[in-house]
Parts: C-alpha cells; structure tokens; sequence
C-alpha cells in the first residue's frame, strides 16, 4: 500500500511539474488607420493557463486566407518574446513602409502564440544569399538574394486543415479527381486555376 501511496505521489508531481496548457488567442481584429499613414491596429486577447511567458507571431493573407506568406516584418508592439497573458494586446504594422502601394479588400489576420513547450509548426526560417552544393556532383551555385523557409515540413493533417479551411471559404473546390483553387500568381507562375490535391 505504502509504495502505491508514493507511485501516486510521483505521478502528481509529474502531472504538476510536466503538464502543459497550450495558450489561447481570440478576439483578433485589425484595421488600417484613416489618418493617411497607412498603419494597421491588430488587437488580439491571449491566455495560457500556466502563466507562461509567450512568443507571439502574426501572419497576414492578402488573399482572404488561402495563402499566408505575405511578409509583415516592420510590426512593434505586442508581438516577440516574452508577452503574458491580457485583453486588447496591440500590435502596429507599419504596412506602407513595408509594402507600398499595395492595396487589397481580402487581408485576413492570424496571431500565434507559442509557450516554449509547444512547436511552431508554421514558423520561418531565415537563408541569406549565397552559395550552395547542388545534385549529384556536388556543383556549385548561387541564389543572389535572401528568402525565408518554413522550419519544419508540413505534415499531411496540417495541409488537409488548410485544404479543410480553404474548401469552407469556397477558395478551392473539387473537380473530378483534383482539388482546384485560384491562384493569384507570382514572379514565376502566371494567375490562373491551380491543382491542390489529387484525390
Ligand atoms: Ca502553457
């Protein structure tokens, strides 16, 4: 009986000591001042139950969600390291140094908090410029500018949530044996019909 009275005590502390609770974002609004300035207010509420200090990371879609690559680096305020739970956290994007000209009636807004416990899945790495080993003869080459690229793979149920999300937004639909959607096109690739998925 004694030893089943201590098993039990060591996994009470185990549970008090080890057990997480991911953090919580809600009531995320966002809107660009009237003043000229072309600055966005995002406000968003965090809590994490166990009181951790937060890493937190916006993300913003030009495209109503489909796609969420679009940078937002010049932000200040509530976001990076070390932000604890509250209501009406601020953070300001400074959107016509970092993209003037652009405009859009499709912005979508998505604020991440991170505990330290959990992975990001979706976070960025930085790669600057410069000389890389390419195929089987090890040649040299070169990219001439800097780019960023998700840290970790993206896992076949992160990429059916976003087919999930995608499909209740009416950004993509099923025809025959493919999952299509628009793309609005980049550098490389012209706009057009797209295939996500092959059934
Ligand atoms: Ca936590």
């Amino acid at each position: 009986m004694k030893r089943i009275l201590i098993f039990c005590f060591l996994l009470l502390c185990y549970f008090l000591l080890y057990s997480n609770t991911v953090p919580v974002v809600s009531n995320v609004t966002a809107q660009q001042r009237g003043d000229g300035s072309f600055m966005v207010d995002i406000y968003y509420d965090v809590y994490d139950a166990d009181g951790d200090a937060l890493t937190i990371t916006m993300q913003v879609s030009p495209d109503n969600g489909l796609t969420w690559t679009f940078s937002c680096t010049q932000i200040s305020g509530d976001v990076g390291p070390n932000i604890y739970n509250g209501n009406d956290k601020h953070i300001i994007w400074n959107l016509g140094t970092e993209h003037p000209n652009i405009a859009g009636n499709n912005f979508k807004f998505r604020v991440n908090a991170y505990d330290g416990v959990n992975v990001d899945p979706f976070s960025w790495s930085f790669v600057p410029a410069g000389d890389y080993t390419w195929g089987e003869y090890n040649q040299i080459q070169t990219i001439d500018y800097d780019y960023m690229i998700m840290t970790y793979e993206v896992t076949n149920a992160e990429y059916k949530q976003f087919l999930d999300e995608a499909f209740v937004m009416d950004s993509i639909w099923i025809a025959g044996d493919y999952v299509k959607g628009y793309y609005p096109g980049d550098q490389y690739t012209s706009a057009g019909e797209q295939i996500f998925y092959s059934l």
